[in-house]
């Protein structure tokens, strides 16, 4: 069966962005170097649904440099070395009734792993009497877009759930923190520095965190596989720009939406735990 708009229209709030996956239109939602591959979905009465077109990849020339050096401590020498960045990038575009995201996975020449989600569609809207704000006094929980039409506050939250297998599956967390130091010596110029204190996740309630209070680095590694110089293989998750909920603890919808209170959870992989956010948070 083909997937109507009405289906996903009637899909999206149950399973997010997979079934919600529109097709992609060359040369414009991906560029002219880009191949196309088609999805299979279950949907929510088990019926195998078919999405053409649903994946796109392509080599992506950013113009901006992956690596470069120039050394010029040779003795008579100027060594330069430049490297272009260009990612392989695997995309998909999500319809949530107003909303389309796009979802970029960027697989970089250095080894790094990149998500990206761009949001496009339509802003949330709701008419209100007034065509200027010199008209609003009242409080609308909003800004006023143009006339009649106010663009409701409210936020998103997205929600990567990451199964790594760093070199094989048994994992482990590691958060490393930097601590200021004293210096004990009297004697010294110096007053502080800083080192780093790492600590390996034991619990759930351990490797919970709330990012940007302290810099911290936070590492999968697979402590059975060793470096050449004995350090364990890992990755090492980068997070961009982040944010909380900015509602009280008591709050309903925040109770709802528990998971928004920390950034980042680690959990022991439990296979009935697919959903990182649970699974009815807007069906409630
Ligand atoms: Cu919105």
């Amino acid at each position: 069966m083909d997937l109507t708009e009405e289906w996903y229209y009637r899909t999206f709030l149950e399973y997010g962005f997979g079934l919600s996956a529109v097709p992609l239109e060359p040369f414009k939602d991906c560029p002219e170097n880009a191949v196309f591959m088609d999805g299979y979905l279950t949907g929510q009465d088990g019926t195998p649904g078919n999405i053409s077109n649903v994946f796109c990849i392509f080599e992506h020339y950013t113009g901006d440099v992956m690596w470069c050096h120039t050394e010029n401590s040779i003795p008579g020498a100027v060594v330069t070395e430049v490297r272009p960045e260009v990612t392989l990038v695997v995309r998909m575009v999500s319809t949530l009734a107003n909303y389309d995201y796009i979802v970029d996975w960027e697989f970089k020449q250095s080894g790094s792993i990149k998500a990206v989600v761009g949001l496009s569609g339509m802003l949330e809207v709701r008419g209100l009497n007034g065509t200027h704000t010199d008209q609003i006094q009242e409080e609308v929980y909003g800004t006023l877009l143009a006339e009649n039409t106010l663009g409701a506050y409210h936020d998103h939250f997205l929600i990567y759930h990451l199964d790594l297998d760093v070199d094989g599956e048994a994992n482990s967390f590691v958060n490393s923190t930097l601590q200021t130091t004293r210096v004990r010596d009297n004697g010294s110029p110096r007053k502080s520095y800083w080192t780093v204190a790492s600590k390996t996740a034991k619990t759930e309630s351990d490797s919970r965190i709330q990012l940007g209070l302290k810099p911290s680095e936070l590492l999968v590694v697979n402590p059975n596989k060793k470096t050449k110089v004995g350090s364990p293989v890992g990755y090492h998750l980068i997070p961009g720009l982040v944010v909380g909920s900015s509602l009280s603890d008591d709050d309903y919808a925040q109770f709802q939406g528990a998971f928004t209170k920390y950034n980042v959870w680690v959990t022991p992989y439990n296979k009935s735990e697919k959903w990182a956010g649970g699974l009815y948070v807007d069906q409630s």
